[in-house]
């Protein structure tokens, strides 16, 4: 049994800040104890970490990636060994990412996959939720047994015709299920068919540069396609999270949802709080690092979400990390907009540009704690062991210098990606020290984890509802 003690920090979660070491033994929190207390000088460490002037925080819970994740004919750049270090790099030691039932496939076959694509290679602790894109008898009846062996939360597409889309009849059997076996409804929630429609328009009409991919799919199309969401669910009587918030229009639909006590919850992502679709019109293709849908949206739309954090209206910043390479995947789409796979690298940025966040006034210390690891534990059925620093808790755990000022760059991230999103950006606050389940990972700025290390979590269902 190896005893830590992280002694002198600021203990921040999402209910409280207190000066505190923070005691470790055989992978948990065993006590939180007064500095210089006798209780805490008693404390036979095997290895003392000092936190002195520096932050002790739970480590980030990252509840949408998508690691080796088959899109747009190439697969996603990080893979469950690379992903996983990143995220670790990153401060975060849990991450919920979607396994995928292929049209025609049972969800068995897909989880199946996912976890032997993740097995004996992940640095950090994961956990999955399953993308449903045949909803039909049989995947129903599979969805109770999932809930059962702790997969707990579903995806559904409104977007994507022919892929992942679901009509608004499967959607409602689903929800139904879900409302029966306890499960959550995650949704990606645009007007796919109208969407479809505007991009081959666009196309026809010569408009085949990255910017158009935000042009078409309109905040509006989110908005409506939330309300009809958020409606689905109000008749099945199932909870809902809709994933990657953007539009402003949709907060709105959301926080009306949330007015009327329905338990409707919305997750945003880094990308829709600090880049906009300046960045989608980029010269040179270089719009395309930025292509990902739900899409960025005009800079306006940032206050609102700031503004949903706030209020809680919005719950979780999680990152719907699903890097591709600028060479060689990206590039699929030059001259067509709709060919370039969607999606943005960012698990290893997140907390510190939450912590940019907090510097720059949006956010207070314990909202960042909550949104990036109290909330989406909870929401996931992952707390108490995840998303807060309490005795009997996993020791995931981050020692984070709130002083230290970095540059974010694709030259020193450790994503395997060949471009940041944000390249160049000055942030202030860095990850020092990570502990999964009591084991350093990162020692002050050296990886010293391993592929292997991370456990597969089973979930239990939402904590908000309970
Ligand atoms: N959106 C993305 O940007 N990438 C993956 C899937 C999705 O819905
Ligand atoms: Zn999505
Ligand atoms: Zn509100
Ligand atoms: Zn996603």
């Amino acid at each position: 049994m190896t005893t830590t003690a992280i002694r002198g920090g600021l203990v921040i979660t999402a209910a409280e800040e207190t000066r505190a070491d923070v005691l470790v033994e055989d992978g948990k929190v065993a006590a939180l104890a007064a500095p210089g207390s006798a209780f805490a000088q008693r404390w036979q460490a095997d290895r003392t970490l000092d936190a002195t002037g520096k932050y002790v925080i739970p480590g980030g819970v990252d509840a949408h990636t998508h690691l080796d994740f088959p899109f747009g004919g190439t697969a996603s750049s990080d893979d469950f060994e690379t992903g996983t270090r990143a995220a670790a790099w990153g401060g975060t030691t849990t991450l919920v990412d979607f396994a995928v039932q292929s049209r025609g496939q049972a969800l068995r076959e897909g989880l199946d996959r996912w976890h032997a694509k993740a097995d004996g290679k992940c640095a950090i602790d994961y956990a999955f939720h399953m993308i449903l894109s045949d909803v039909n008898e049989a995947s129903l009846k599979e969805m109770d047994l999932l809930v059962g062996e702790g997969v707990t939360s579903f995806k559904l597409f409104m977007a994507y015709p022919g892929v992942f889309y679901s009509d608004d009849g499967q959607i409602l059997r689903a929800m139904q299920r879900a409302a029966g076996n306890g499960g959550l409804i995650m949704m990606h929630a645009e007007n796919g068919i109208a969407i479809d429609v505007l991009v081959e328009q666009a196309l026809a009409a010569g408009r085949t540069d990255p910017r158009h991919h935000g042009e078409v799919r309109k905040a509006l199309l989110e908005a409506e396609a939330t309300h009809r969401a958020i409606a689905l669910a109000q008749v099945a009587g199932s909870p809902l999270y809709v994933v990657h918030v953007s539009a402003e229009e949709a907060v709105a639909e959301l926080a009306r949802a949330r007015h009327k006590d329905l338990p409707v919850f919305g997750e945003t992502c880094p990308q829709y709080l600090f880049l906009s679709t300046d960045n989608l019109a980029e010269p040179d293709f270089e719009g395309a690092k930025y292509v990902c849908s739900t899409p960025l949206r005009p800079r306006e739309h940032q206050a609102a979400l700031w503004r949903g954090l706030r209020t809680d209206d919005l719950q979780v910043v999680s990152t719907d990390h699903c890097p591709f390479c600028f060479s060689g995947q990206k590039e699929l789409g030059r001259g067509d907009f709709s060919k370039i796979p969607n999606g943005l690298p960012g698990v290893e940025n997140r907390m510190d540009l939450l912590h940019q966040a907090v510097v720059d006034g949006h956010i207070s210390r314990r909202r960042w704690i909550e949104i990036a690891c109290a909330a989406p534990a909870r929401m996931f059925g992952l707390a108490p062991h995840k998303g807060t620093i309490v005795p009997g808790g996993d020791a995931d755990l981050v020692i984070y210098d709130p002083h230290a000022e970095q540059t974010l760059s694709a030259a020193t991230h450790h994503m395997n990606v060949d471009y940041s999103a944000y390249e160049g950006k000055r942030v202030t606050g860095r990850v020092e020290t990570v502990l999964s389940r009591g084991e350093v990972v990162i020692d002050r700025r050296k990886f010293t984890g391993r592929a292997g290390h991370g456990r597969y979590v089973p979930r239990t269902t939402c904590q908000y509802l309970t």
